[in-house]
């Protein structure tokens, strides 16, 4: 039995993991750990970060070697050596658009240091924002030939890619534009067609993740 470890709220690195596994209905237990015990309990695991995956006694951490470890066990990964190499741009594009942005949310949440966390994040917005979100639309463009999917074949990138545009879109991060992706139009399709395909949204855990 996989056993997945995240704190006590959604977020794109445990969700596609979750989200992954439950396509292909194999069961996994899911261990929570209360944000305001982590001080004490960090130390526990191998890299001193969440998302970690226990299988058989052992920790395994990462969110992109775990990404692939699901992905793989659900067919949501690849045989084919270029569509692996696009599955794992946008799984790295989302941790990269992850570390831009984590500062700002960083001094908020952390340190409390709310005029940093203003200035931290109008530079994301002014210097990597939209940048970013173009790269991953010119992946896309340049990777699906039929313009659903990335590799035309659902895969965990499509999981991904979907997970980071509803964060974005959510309004959870201050001052940014939920209305963005507007300018991204093979994005936005990409995106509505997702938020439609029903083998997805029916998951428990794509419910779970869309009424917060
Ligand atoms: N390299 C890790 C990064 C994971 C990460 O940044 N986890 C954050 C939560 S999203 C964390 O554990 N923060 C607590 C800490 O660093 O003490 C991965 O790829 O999963």
């Amino acid at each position: 039995m996989i056993k997945l470890t995240y704190f006590d709220f959604n977020f794109w690195r445990i969700d596609i993991l979750r989200l992954s596994l439950s396509f292909a209905k194999i069961p996994y237990e899911y261990e929570v750990v209360v944000r305001k015990e982590w001080p004490k309990k960090k130390k526990n695991f191998p890299f001193g970060q969440l998302p970690i995956m226990t299988l058989d006694g052992n920790q395994f951490s990462h969110t992109h070697t775990l990404a692939k470890f699901c992905a793989t066990k659900s067919s949501l990964y690849d045989n084919d050596n270029l569509k692996i190499l696009v599955i794992d741009q946008v799984i790295d594009w989302a941790n990269e658009i992850t570390n831009l942005i984590a500062p700002s949310i960083r001094a908020a949440l952390r340190e409390k240091n709310f005029k940093k966390s203003k200035k931290l994040r109008e530079e994301f917005i002014q210097k990597e924002f939209l940048i970013w979100f173009s790269y991953l639309e010119r992946l896309f463009i340049n990777s699906s030939k039929e313009g659903r999917f990335f590799t035309d074949k659902f895969s965990i990138a499509d999981i991904t890619a979907w997970r980071i545009i509803y964060w974005f879109r959510s309004g959870i991060l201050e001052k940014i534009d939920i209305t963005f992706l507007k300018q991204f139009p093979n994005l936005e399709m990409f995106y509505d067609k997702m938020c439609k395909f029903k083998d997805f949204t029916k998951l428990k855990e794509y419910k779970i993740i869309t009424s917060n």
